[in-house]
């Protein structure tokens, strides 16, 4: 593989926060009505109008899909900027231009929102001097046109083109174009895992994306078993979590309220993650984290659930915990069984324990937020 062929909104850029946002306001203020966010599947990676369309029939609306876009479309424009780089963006791309891998944009949406939404991010706007979009060619995706004339433009034959995209729509013209495919959904849970199966591999994020598959020259900045990543910082009282952490699998993780910081949450790629941890008055401890939907118990919500790799002589709900996440270890899985579940837990505190030890992740340990 010699070419990789990217599409942008929902596997680059996180734009669908932001039509979310607007949606949500526009149609309380508007018309009295509540978001949900239902049915993302009918708007994702479609054209704009095709996902008006989509919306004006949702929720009953009385316009047309034209007038619904008119009406909102500078709205989200307005906030393009707003977008940020999805968890591993640009982590990848500064590795495939270091590389000189040339690579493409091949995009449902329109030229001059591409621009747009590009242009506030260092690098991008140069490092893409191919860019397909929706109104340039006759039928969008799932049509390959799109990722066809993509590879036209970088004088590329299709079974020499990667691409990589979020939506079943984007897979399927993929396909189509004769390429290969890796997948980043976009649509959560396992029941639309099957819109996906076309794809030569699924990822729970670019994070976990390994060139050296297909062909591509491979990532060197795992340390110590972990991906070094931009730290976060969380904190609040623990609370009682679902009780099974020390009764079903011996390993107690303390939970905490996710209210206070949601927002910065549902931005993280679910997975493992190692960081330090100060407990009140207790002190500053290794912590290896689990942050996700559990699929192995099938949670129905997205929480943090930090192990402390310390023994305590009791309990400490209520108590307030602080943490700096700062290394990411694997994606969260699902296991066959219990024991490989809790093996694999086990595994997860080996890592961040050797890993803490050594830089970068051995400087949070003197970070200012953990001081009491
Ligand atoms: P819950 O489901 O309520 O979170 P767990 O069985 O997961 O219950 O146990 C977690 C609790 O155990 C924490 O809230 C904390 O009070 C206590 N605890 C004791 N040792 C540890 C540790 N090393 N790491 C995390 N929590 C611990
Ligand atoms: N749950 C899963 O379903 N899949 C996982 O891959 C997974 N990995 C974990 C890794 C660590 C380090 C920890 C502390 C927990 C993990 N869990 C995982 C979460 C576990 O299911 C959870 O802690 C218990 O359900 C208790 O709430
Ligand atoms: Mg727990």
């Amino acid at each position: 593989m010699s070419n990789v062929i990217f599409d942008l909104d929902g596997t680059l850029l996180d734009t669908g926060g932001i039509v979310d946002e607007v949606c949500e306001e526009f149609l309380v203020a508007k018309y009295g009505k509540q978001w949900d966010g239902r049915n993302l599947e009918k708007r994702l990676g479609k054209k704009p109008l095709q996902a008006a369309a989509a919306i004006v029939e949702d929720y009953e609306l009385p316009c047309t899909p034209e007038q619904f876009l008119a009406e909102t479309v500078d709205l989200v424009r307005g906030r393009f900027r707003n977008a940020k780089a999805l968890p591993g963006a640009n982590r990848l791309l500064k590795h495939l231009v270091a590389h000189k891998i040339p690579i493409a944009i091949g995009s449902n949406s329109y030229r001059s929102f591409i621009a747009e939404k590009l242009a506030p991010h260092s690098g991008w706007t140069e490092n893409f001097p191919v860019i397909v979009a929706g109104d340039e060619v006759q039928e969008p995706k799932p049509s390959p046109q799109i990722f066809l004339e993509a590879a036209k433009r970088l004088n590329a034959t299709p079974s020499c083109c990667l691409v990589i995209e979020d939506s079943p729509t984007g897979i399927t013209a993929g396909k189509a174009a004769g390429m290969k495919v890796v997948a980043v959904p976009s649509l959560p849970s396992k029941a639309s895992r099957h819109l996906y199966a076309s794809a030569d591999q699924i990822l729970s994020s670019l994070l976990d994306f390994k060139p050296e598959l297909w062909g591509l020259p491979p990532f060197q900045d795992w340390i110590a078993n972990a991906l070094p990543i931009e730290p976060w910082y969380i904190s609040g009282p623990v609370i009682r979590g679902f009780g099974r952490g020390s009764k079903v699998l011996g390993i107690p993780t303390a939970n905490l309220p996710t209210g206070a910081f949601s927002k910065q949450l549902a931005e993280q790629v679910c997975g493992i993650y190692l960081g330090w941890a100060r407990l009140s008055d207790k002190g500053v401890f290794k912590m290896v984290m689990s942050v996700g939907w559990n699929p192995y118990f099938d949670n129905a919500e997205k929480t943090v659930e930090p192990w402390l790799l310390h023994e305590f002589p009791e309990d400490f709900y209520g108590e307030e915990l602080r943490l700096i996440v700062v290394g990411y270890i694997r994606p969260e899985a699902n296991f066959s069984s219990l024991e490989d579940l809790i093996n694999k837990i086990h595994e997860d505190g080996r890592i961040a324990k050797a890993a803490l030890d050594v830089p970068p992740y051995s400087a949070f340990q003197e970070d200012k937020f953990l001081q009491q």
